[in-house]
């Protein structure tokens, strides 16, 4: 099932509304057999917009739509009364979700943040009444504007990378913490793990045009943890990953080395092929703990993997932990 419920590709014909045709119409009233002109203004068709739907982390909703359509603009009539605009068609899609035209490949827009809200295709303009074409040289205009035509194309709308961190380690090593301190993501925080089964994915910026998604992923070490099975739904999901941060708490039972080799065995037990992924690795909470202990876990920390010093709370390391990570995607 979770194969068939991953969608990260459609394609769909969509057609804006066109715009509503100008009036042309005088007005006629009892004593004003033949009065100026006063045909209103054709409304504008339908857009077609795609908006940002954080809560949704593929396209599945849109697997079996083919076509969409917008409506038409209403034609302008007489007494200057306008048409009225066809309804645009909102598209919510998931974040990274890149349009594309179907034909040339070329990109159209992409949705990023959780606020976005772009317009896909401009629905047609409505013409202008014959009112407007009034003037000095011409009292009375016999024409108005047709609308504008819609417009029509197929698109692709595919999700470019679904994330590029993934976090690993266990309840409570504060995944979802750092995720709203370095995003617009507000997962829960000391949530139950299972309470939430869908990833949360949020975009991290590290300086203008750089920016990751990093998702936190329920299921994989809690799945391989509490009982196998639920990590496998999202399998896909971290196979796209191309970084994992591991995350162990600087106030951990275990030594430090010790909880590493536990998460390795937990991931390799889920998927072997997820260990040939770069990792690094973040020593959360390290405001709990004060510089001395630092500098003896320093001592500790496992071989083979570089490691940072993090606190999601005070900010420490973030940055760095930001830029690191970025290396790793772009090295
Ligand atoms: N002092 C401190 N507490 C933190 C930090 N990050 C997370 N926590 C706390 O650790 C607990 C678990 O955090 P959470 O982010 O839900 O962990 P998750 O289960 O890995 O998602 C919560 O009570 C957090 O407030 C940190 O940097 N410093
Ligand atoms: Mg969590």
């Amino acid at each position: 099932m979770a194969e068939q419920n991953f969608v990260d590709y459609v394609k769909i014909f969509f057609r804006t509304g066109k715009g509503g045709a100008g009036s042309t119409h005088f007005f006629r009233g009892p004593g004003t057999p033949k009065g100026g002109p006063d045909g209103g203004d054709g409304g504008r068709g339908g857009h077609i917009i795609l908006k940002a739907e954080p809560q949704e982390w593929t396209l599945l909703s849109l697997k079996y739509t083919k076509h969409i359509f917008a409506e038409d603009g209403k034609g302008g009539s007489g007494g200057l009364k306008t048409g009225s605009d066809g309804k645009d068609i909102i598209v919510k899609v998931p974040l990274g979700t890149v349009a594309k035209d179907a034909e040339t490949g070329e990109i159209l827009l992409e949705i990023t943040e959780k606020d976005d809200k772009k317009i896909l295709m401009s629905g047609g303009r409505g013409g202008k009444g014959n009112n407007f074409f009034k003037s000095s040289t011409n009292q009375t205009p016999r024409y108005a504007q047709p609308g504008e035509p819609a417009t029509e194309r197929w698109i692709i709308l595919e999700l470019k990378v679904l994330a590029d961190v993934g976090l690993v380690g266990f309840p409570n090593a504060g995944k979802s913490t750092l995720l709203s301190a370095v995003s617009a993501a507000k997962p829960k925080i000391g949530d139950y793990p299972f309470t939430t089964l869908v990833p949360q994915l949020g975009i991290v910026s590290v300086r203008p045009g750089q920016n990751f998604v990093l998702a936190d992923i329920p299921g994989i070490i809690e799945g391989a943890h509490l009982g196998k099975g639920i990590g496998h739904r999202f399998l896909r999901h971290i196979e796209r990953n191309s970084v994992l941060l591991f995350m162990i708490p600087a106030d951990t039972d275990r030594s430090l080395s010790q909880e590493y080799k536990i998460l390795i065995n937990e991931l390799k037990e889920f998927n072997p092929d997820l260990l040939d992924k770069p990792r690094l690795l973040a020593i959360t909470k390290s405001d709990l703990i004060d510089a001395d202990l630092e500098k003896m876990l320093r001592k500790t920390l496992p071989k083979g993997i570089p490691a940072l010093f993090i606190s999601s709370v005070t900010g420490k390391n973030i940055q760095q932990l930001k830029d690191t990570l970025w290396e790793a995607l772009n090295p």
